[in-house]
């Protein structure tokens, strides 16, 4: 059923603008419908962008652009699926995390480097400067067939398990989910923990509770959104990436657009950044205090064993890193 729904959102979507012809040339009021993929729920940050975003096309092209919003992953519940799906041209917006995507943009690893950012406003120096705007550009250049539009905050990523990690030799042997990305299944390898890929983040908490994986790892409002918590309910804060969401679109579905509707998809998306960190901002905050007040315990590292944490990360830096070591060294002391 889910496929034949998408199969008739592809055909709309392609079809129409392909009948609107010189419609966008010539103003025409012909509609075009276009899908975007979510797989937060209703309310989440990076749901309300989302919204923000179709009603920016929208009024800004007087009603010719109609995006359609599914949240929840009711589309696509695997983000590798929706940006699959935006590669053939089957589906024509994803708001997806960096992680992902950087299994076909593998550059995309290094703005995701284990314990990279001291924090939140040195992430966003690096995403709104010269080496954040090449990145998102680069996904289109790569030839990857997707278009990077725009970045938005999702905090910093943590371990939560079914019992406590108070140290990284409580680690070992913890069955990790982790989001489909080779470097990060290395890094929970490299703490000492077997890394599971493939479970969808609104599958995570049902995971943990039938014991296929001991726990996973992300930010507060996921944590809280999914459920997470009450399966998992020990939160060790060691930040260890900061990975940026992306809003992408199909390169191919935006070929189809003209010039000029490609440009305000473009500056639309642009435009919801603050508006998702504002958001953002303010779900960190509740899904903290949501959690704290469900009774999870908040694991503290100290200084010293977080230290062991980071050391451990030195061969992703040699690996993912490899051609972009001006790059990295940039990040960490020009920002
Ligand atoms: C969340 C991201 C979402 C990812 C999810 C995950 O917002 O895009 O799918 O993590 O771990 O923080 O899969």
């Amino acid at each position: 059923m889910r496929k034949l729904i998408v199969m008739l959102l592809a055909i709309m979507m392609v079809a129409v603008p392909v009948f609107a012809g010189g419609a966008s040339e010539g103003g025409s009021s012909e509609t075009i419908n276009l899908v975007l993929s979510e797989v937060h729920a209703e309310g989440y940050p990076t749901t309300l962008a989302d919204y923000e975003f179709a009603r920016l096309v929208n009024e800004r092209s007087n009603g010719r652009i109609n995006i359609q919003v599914y949240s929840g992953g009711t589309l696509y519940g695997e983000e590798t699926g929706s940006i699959e799906a935006l590669q053939i041209g089957d589906l024509a917006f994803a708001r997806v995390s960096a992680s992902p995507v950087a299994s076909y943009v593998p550059a995309l690893n290094v703005i995701q480097l284990p314990y990279l950012y001291r924090d939140a406003d040195h992430m966003w120096a690096v995403l709104n400067g010269e080496i954040g705007q090449q990145m998102l550009a680069d996904i289109q250049t790569s030839g990857s067939g997707l278009v990077g539009l725009a970045y938005y905050d999702a905090g910093a990523r943590n371990f939560y398990t079914v019992k406590p990690v108070r140290s990284l030799e409580d680690m070992k042997g913890l069955k990790i989910r982790l989001q489909n990305n080779a470097m990060m299944v290395e890094m929970a390898e490299l703490l000492g923990a077997n890394g599971v890929t493939g479970i969808g983040p609104n599958d995570v908490y049902s995971a943990i509770q039938q014991g296929t994986i001991d726990g996973a790892e992300n930010n507060w409002p996921t944590y809280e959104s999914m459920g997470d918590y009450e399966a998992a309910p020990y939160f060790t804060l060691d930040a260890h990436t900061r990975v940026p969401e992306i809003l992408l679109a199909s390169e191919a579905i935006m070929n189809t657009l003209s010039e000029e509707d490609q440009q305000l998809i473009k500056e639309c998306a642009k435009e919801t950044q603050e508006y998702e960190i504002e958001q953002w901002n303010l779900r960190e905050k509740s899904a903290e205090e949501k959690v704290t007040a469900a009774g999870v315990e908040v694991i503290e590292l100290s200084a010293e064993e977080l230290a062991k944490f980071q050391e451990r990360m030195a061969p992703l830096y040699t690996k993912y890193g490899a051609g972009y070591e001006d790059i990295i060294a940039s990040i960490q002391n020009d920002y």
